[in-house]
Parts: structure tokens; C-alpha cells; sequence
């Protein structure tokens, strides 16, 4: 019942969505960071599903007590309604109606207990006579409720879902024409695809996905506004046809993710269709003062960026496109930031409305307070691709290959070392910029037995990443990629 009021009052505010969003901001990031390891991209699905068993569970306490203790369980029911309703009032962009959902849910679950309580009761006034099949009758008509209720409940929760998912504006982005880039449209040469590496250039279908939404915004073109304001002196907000009237550039920019393992795949490379920052926040003209540009997005999660690193002159873009088509949804449609050099966690906003000047020193983002640091400027690492672990080449020449990054910086030299070798040189495919991940591979005379294979990069200023192992939090991992074959 919740789910199909939700259609209405949109569906961030059906209780499993809105308890779940809570649950999301309020865990500890250990937790969160479990949930990204073990679920992966699924990490949501999983909690809906997690949440959903123990809404069951909740249920059948309750339908238990209510023989017994009638009273404590309306006030379960309450409960419920008002911990949804609370939620769902709590999430950013919550309207007048956020807590209908959850009311209307609970006195329908009301209704629905005060009937099976009297199928079931003791003192009912069916007499119990056993049916055609030996069950008593009070019995079967008990569990007949049970399941239409059941049944009832499960079509208008996934009807609900499927009515609010056709509210969703992939209509609209369907409808979006992307205007051309100005200036030259960069080429990726041949060669910059080393054979067995991951794909230069990640298709928006495998890249990879991390935000703290559950229901992906919506976000109509339509109605979007970018506002530019706090500590400068010309407060800016423009619509969604003033933004494709800019100056729009085309950019291959890696992502990555400060939740990154050494050796992880929480990384990916878009061409991205963009309006530079930079002139947006030449014309708001930020305050002295002003070091953090904080970003926030309809759905109320904030990151952080230096002001000087988005002023630079790097090709820090307002993005709309990616990989030639408007950007995905799950990628942040319409608008997201996507910043050269810097973790996603402090520089890419998806679904971003909202631009606001401040001082690192007046305002922690999303992450901070969770235990993440408030600057990430993205490590230098190296992956290999193949051979994968545990694989087992027949001896000979096995080309070893895989990527490395140093966004913003770029990759000088990667080293390839096998078992307690020494390091060695590996070939590098041309790179496309500075700003991209940059592939490598190198020749191995692979003799059997099993073996210990090594890499590590140098960036442009010339520093190696370091051995030590360090885990994701607080500011990305460190350590080298190793891979164990056995060659036969
Ligand atoms: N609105 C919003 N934007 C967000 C996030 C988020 O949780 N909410 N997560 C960030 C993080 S941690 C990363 S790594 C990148 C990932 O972008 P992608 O999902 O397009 O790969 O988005 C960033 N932008
Ligand atoms: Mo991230």
C-alpha cells in the first residue's frame, strides 16, 4: 500500500527506501565499505532486500503478539508508520506528502492485522470442524486470508515500483540533442589499447557505479537549476538551455574511486561533453577565502573541492555527455562534475544542483565527518589485467599488460617485476593526456612452476608508488598489484 502511495508522492518516500537511505548515511563507513566489497554494485539491491526480511520478520512479531497483547501491537504498527513517515520527511528534497507513504502503509497493515487476528482467534465464531482435506476450517480460512493478503501486498509493492519507475525521466533524456564540442575533439591513437589491458575507453554499460542513492534521482532537464552562490560576488544560476548554450568541450578523463582496492576495478574512462568550471566560477568571482567549492546534488549528498585546483586550468567540467550520449542516470543525468585528478568521493557530483563557495574550515562534506579526508588528490597505481590470478599460461612468452593512472600528473614509466627480480621497464601505449589512465604491457619468458607477478608506476614528477599496504580509507590505497599464476 506504501509502495503505490509512493507513486504519488515520489519514490524516495516509500518506508523501504527511506528507512534504507537513512540506514545508508548513518552506518559507519566500515560497514558501508563491507557492503561496496561484498555486494559490489549490488550493495543496494542487497540492503532493499536485507530491509525487506526484516520488515517480515517485524511483521510476524507482530502478528504473534497481537493474539496476546492486542494493544502492543497497534503500537508496533505505529511504530512502524512513524519511524517511515520520519524518514522519509528527513531526506533532502522530501515534499508535503513524504510521510503518506508510510501513514496510509501502517493503517492499512492495521486493517489487515485486526482481520487475521479474528480468523485466528481462539474464541472465533467459526466453529472448528475439520475440512475436506483434515485441516480445521477456522484454519484454512486463517491462511486463505493469509495469502490473498500476501499475494495483494506483493503485486501492488511491485506495481508501485514499476508506476514510479515510469515516472523517470529516461523520456526526457531520450529527448536530449548534446551540442557539438567547440574546438578539437581528442583522438585516442592506435596503439593506446594494449592488448589483454581492460578497454581504453569503459562502454557507460560496464562503468563502474558508487553513490549513496538508493532510487536513482530523477532529475528533469526541465525544471534543473545550477546555483552558484556563498562567498562570491556575483551569485549565479543558470537553466538547463542556458547551460547547453556554453562553451562545451569533449575530454577523456579517468574516474576513480577512493573505495578502490589495489588491484580493484572501481575505475573507468568516458569521454566526457562538458562546460569548464572554471569560467563559471571566473564569473560568480569567489571571495578571498573562499578555498572549498562544495558541490550538492538534488538528492542532498555534498562533496568538496579545492577552489584553486577547480581554477587551475585543468579541464574540470560541468558534464553532460558521456561517451557521445547524454549521461546515463545512474552517471548523474543531467549535470555532473567530473574532475581531473581528484577521487570521485570529493570532485564528482552526479545530479548536481547546487555550487556553493565556502572555507574547508566552515564545512564538512558527505565523507569527512564518516572518517574520509577532506582533500584526495588520486594516488598513482598500477593494475594488472593479465594474466589473471590464479590462471595457469602454458611457458613461453606471456604478455603481461594492465593500466596505470595518475590523473592529472601522468604515468612516466611502469615496472614489471617477477618474483624477487629485478624491476623491469614495460612498454607504454602512447598517452592520450595526462589526465587518463595510460596502458602497458610487457613480454614474459614464463618458465613453469608458479610465480609472483609484480607492477608499479612512476608519475611525472617522478616519484614510484610505495610497497606499503595501506586500505582505502582515509584518503585511497597504496601498495603494489600482484598477481600469482601457476605456468605449466
Ligand atoms: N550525488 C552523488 N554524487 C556522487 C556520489 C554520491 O554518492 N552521490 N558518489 C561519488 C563517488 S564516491 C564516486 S567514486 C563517483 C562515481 O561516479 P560513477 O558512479 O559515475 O562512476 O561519483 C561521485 N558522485
Ligand atoms: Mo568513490
Amino acid at each position: 500500500m506504501a509502495e503505490l502511495v509512493a507513486v504519488g508522492t515520489g519514490a524516495g518516500s516509500g518506508p523501504l527506501v527511506a528507512v534504507g537511505g537513512v540506514v545508508v548515511d548513518h552506518v559507519p563507513a566500515a560497514v558501508k565499505d563491507f557492503g561496496i566489497r561484498v555486494f559490489g554494485v549490488n550493495d543496494k539491491t542487497a540492503l532493499l532486500a536485507g530491509t525487506a526480511i526484516l520488515l517480515g520478520l517485524y511483521a510476524y512479531g507482530l502478528g504473534v503478539l497481537a493474539i496476546r497483547r492486542w494493544a502492543l501491537a497497534v503500537a508496533g504498527i505505529g511504530l512502524f508508520g512513524l519511524v517511515g513517515a520520519a524518514a522519509a520527511m528527513s531526506r533532502e528534497g522530501a515534499g508535503a506528502g513524504a510521510a503518506l507513504p508510510s501513514l496510509i502503509g501502517a493503517v492499512a497493515g492495521l486493517f489487515v492485522l485486526r482481520h487475521l487476528r479474528r480468523r485466528a482467534d481462539e474464541d472465533g465464531r467459526e466453529p472448528e470442524v475439520a475440512g475436506p482435506g483434515g485441516t480445521p476450517y477456522r484454519r484454512r480460512l486463517f491462511l486463505r486470508d493469509l495469502g490473498i493478503v500476501a499475494g495483494v501486498a506483493a503485486g501492488a509493492g511491485v506495481g508501485g515500483r514499476l508506476l514510479s519507475s515510469r515516472r523517470a525521466v529516461d523520456v526526457a533524456r531520450q529527448a536530449v540533442a548534446l551540442p557539438a564540442a567547440s574546438g578539437s575533439v581528442p583522438v585516442v591513437p592506435g596503439g593506446a589499447q594494449a592488448p589483454g589491458a581492460v578497454s581504453y575507453v569503459t562502454a557507460n554499460r560496464d562503468f563502474y557505479r558508487i553513490d549513496t542513492a538508493l532510487v536513482t534521482p530523477q532529475v528533469d532537464p526541465a525544471t534543473w537549476r545550477l546555483r552558484i552562490h556563498g562567498m562570491v560576488r556575483n551569485p549565479i544560476e543558470i537553466t538547463w538551455d542556458e547551460l547547453l548554450r556554453r562553451p562545451m568541450v569533449e575530454r577523456y578523463v579517468t574516474l576513480a574511486c577512493v573505495s578502490n582496492e589495489v588491484g580493484g576495478d572501481l575505475i573507468g574512462n568516458a569521454l566526457w561533453l562538458g562546460t569548464p568550471i572554471k569560467d563559471l566560477l571566473d564569473e560568480a568571482d569567489p571571495l578571498p577565502g573562499a578555498d572549498q567549492v562544495v558541490q550538492r546534488s538534488a538528492d542532498g549528498w555534498t562533496c568538496g573541492a579545492p577552489t584553486t585546483v577547480l581554477r587551475d586550468g585543468r579541464d574540470a567540467l560541468l558534464a553532460i555527455g558521456m561517451n557521445g550520449e547524454p549521461l546515463p542516470v545512474a552517471h548523474g543525468f543531467p549535470v555532473r562534475m567530473v574532475v581531473p585528478g581528484l577521487y570521485g568521493y570529493v570532485s564528482a557530483c552526479k545530479w548536481i544542483t547546487e555550487i556553493e563557495l565556502t572555507r574547508f574550515a566552515d564545512f564538512d562534506a558527505y565523507w569527512v565527518p564518516r572518517g574520509w579526508s577532506a582533500q584526495a588528490p588520486v594516488k598513482t597505481q598500477s593494475r594488472i589485467d593479465t594474466p589473471r590470478k590464479g590462471a595457469s599460461p602454458t611457458a613461453g612468452v606471456i604478455t603481461v599488460a594492465g593500466v596505470a593512472w595518475a590523473q592529472h600528473r601522468g604515468i612516466a614509466k611502469v615496472e614489471v617485476q617477477v618474483d624477487d627480480g629485478p624491476w623491469t621497464p614495460a612498454s607504454l601505449a602512447p598517452a592520450v593526456s595526462a589526465d587518463t589512465w595510460r596502458q602497458w604491457s610487457h613480454p614474459w619468458e614464463a618458465t613453469s612452476g608458479e610465480h609472483i607477478l609484480r607492477v608499479r608506476a612512476t608519475d611525472t614528477d617522478g616519484v614510484t608508488q610505495i610497497a606499503n599496504e595501506a586500505p582505502p580509507a582515509p584518503d585511497g590505497a597504496t601498495g603494489w598489484h600482484q598477481v600469482k599464476v601457476s605456468v605449466r
